[in-house]
């Protein structure tokens, strides 16, 4: 559970402490265990490796002790999972949380179909996640909301406000003694005490299939080296996320979709090249706001 000690973060102290937790993953290469989607497998993989951490896509849970026990984190994307996929992530979460290793869910598409309500619902009893990351379909139905219909795994236009966001986002976040996410064009994320917004990111970012999960992984691999503040640990994740696909956009060789990926992911790699030299400037971008 977050602890209930966590400090109050300023805007200053985020904009100072983010690049010297990039610098650490850096240097920590931290393992970074998929059990995602078959959409994403290999974006997800090259995110990870630009970021620091280093990626393996096992959707095998024979082999789950074995990767819990190298001490890194897990991604459980239910972007394409079938009956038997679930019973690997089930064992897996186990596994992970055995040791105390940090546990990411992304419920994609949680709210489309019954199969997708039913499984979240089971994974939430079957395990604890230390940040459940989603769009406003997929945290509404991660909150037991019904009545309303997500067609796929885009969330479509908001149907909430922004106060709205904010207070599911915050109360999820309490009654599950964990980090909640909802992505949109502002990102709302809170550990139940302390909440932010969060206004970086581009565009393009909705225009790519992946961009939700990625983050999932980025996320995920600063949880492996921050394992007392997690929700300092997922800031970090979303602001190096946004801030380097704001820097791809500004790039003149982007005209679109198609060319912005893989300028993406030159600068989440060139994010982590200048913190780990000390150069932290780029978090000066930062626009995130203390609810
Ligand atoms: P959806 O499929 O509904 O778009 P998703 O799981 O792909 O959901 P997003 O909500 O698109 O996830 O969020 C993925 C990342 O893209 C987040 O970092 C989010 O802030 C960013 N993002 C998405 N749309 C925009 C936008 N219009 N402007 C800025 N950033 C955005
Ligand atoms: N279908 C099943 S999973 C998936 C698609 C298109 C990828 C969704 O990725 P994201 O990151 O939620 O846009
Ligand atoms: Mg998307
Ligand atoms: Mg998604």
């Amino acid at each position: 559970a977050t602890s209930i000690s966590a400090p109050a973060l300023s805007h200053e102290d985020i904009v100072r402490r983010i690049p010297e937790l990039v610098k650490r993953l850096a240097g920590k290469k931290p393992l970074c265990h998929n059990m995602t989607n078959l959409v994403v497998q290999n974006f997800a993989a090259n995110v990870a490796l630009a970021v620091g951490a280093s990626p393996i896509m096992s959707n095998n849970s024979l082999e789950a002790n074995d990767l819990a026990s190298f001490g890194g984190s897990l991604v459980i994307n239910m972007g394409t999972t079938t009956p038997e996929m679930r019973s690997n992530h089930l064992n897996t979460i186990a596994a992970y949380n055995s040791v105390g290793g940090p546990v990411l869910l992304d419920p994609v598409g949680a709210g489309a179909t019954q199969q997708r309500r039913e499984g979240v619902a089971a994974l939430m009893r079957g395990g604890y996640f230390d940040v459940i990351k989603g769009n406003e379909g997929e945290i509404r139905t991660v909150s037991g909301a019904t009545g309303f219909k997500q067609h796929g795994v885009d969330s479509g236009a908001s149907t909430l406000t922004l106060d709205g966001r904010v207070k599911l986002v915050k109360s999820v976040a309490a009654k599950e003694h964990n980090v909640v996410l909802m992505t949109g064009e502002i990102d709302v994320v809170s550990d139940g005490k302390r909440t932010f917004k969060i206004g970086n990111g581009h565009a393009f970012l909705g225009e790519i299939t992946g961009s939700g999960c990625t983050l999932g992984t980025t996320i995920a691999s600063f949880l492996a080296i921050e394992r007392e503040d997690k929700l300092l640990a997922a800031v970090t994740g979303i602001l190096m996320y946004e801030i380097a696909a704001e820097r791809a956009a500004k790039r003149d060789t982007v005209r679109g979709p198609g060319t912005f990926v893989p300028a993406f992911i030159d600068e989440l790699y060139a994010i982590r090249q200048e913190s780990a030299a000390g150069n932290g400037e780029w978090a000066k971008a930062a626009k995130i706001e203390v609810v």
